[in-house]
């Protein structure tokens, strides 16, 4: 059976639990606990030379890297696709997914590393540059999501990249402006899927 080296609260490895879900597949999730420094281990360095989350194991073959091993989930097990047919599309769902690895999700971790330390020690104003950094994300969302229902027309792991966040924006207290139309359905539609309860942990 595959198995999947995450830790729950995780966005990276929340990614690859969904794409897991949403292709039906079964796997056995094994914790690496980051508050513990367990993805430091020399064994789990073996598994992830960089001593990151998420690594997949399927039947010996050893994947890290929640994008890389996302498309290898959709080379072996192509059903149901998580990516267009067409090289355009295909390069504009990549190119989306680029796009919350790059810009959408950091601040995210930016303001976990902040509140995990003692409330009088944290940066506030770190917090809300990075809470800034988010909002301005949507911009490019809600123009990308013009006419569509999905980033790529269809579902696509680039719409997988940013549900694994979706949950962290209640939970930091950031809201989605109004105006943001075409974002604020596409969240709905995306905490909709049983895949998105079901990645949780
Ligand atoms: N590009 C990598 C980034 C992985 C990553 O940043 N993982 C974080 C958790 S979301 C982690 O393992 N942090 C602990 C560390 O870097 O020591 C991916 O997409 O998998």
């Amino acid at each position: 059976m595959i198995k999947l080296y995450h830790f729950a609260p995780s966005t990276n490895s929340r990614k690859v639990r969904i794409v897991l879900i949403e292709k039906g597949l079964e796997f056995e999730r094994i914790q690496i606990d980051l508050s513990k420094k367990e993805q430091k281990n020399p064994d789990y360095l073996k598994i992830h030379p960089f001593g990151q989350v998420p690594a997949l194991d399927d039947e010996g073959f050893i994947v890290y890297d929640s994008t890389i091993i996302s498309e290898y989930l959709e080379d072996e097990y192509p059903y149901p696709p998580l990516l267009p047919k067409d090289s355009e599309g295909r390069a504009r769902a990549r190119l989306m997914e680029d796009f919350r690895d790059n810009y959408f999700n950091p601040p995210f971790i930016e303001i976990i590393h902040e509140i995990r330390k003692p409330e009088g020690e944290r940066d506030l104003k770190l917090i809300e540059n990075a809470k800034a950094k988010i909002t301005n994300c949507f911009d490019r969302i809600e123009k990308e999501l013009e006419g569509k229902e999905y980033l790529a027309g269809s579902f696509s792991l680039a719409d997988i990249a940013y549900m694994s966040n979706i949950d962290l924006l209640g939970r930091f207290n950031i809201p989605v402006d109004p105006k943001y139309k075409n974002v604020l359905a596409w969240i709905e539609r995306l905490k909709a899927r049983p895949s998105h309860a079901a990645s949780a942990s």
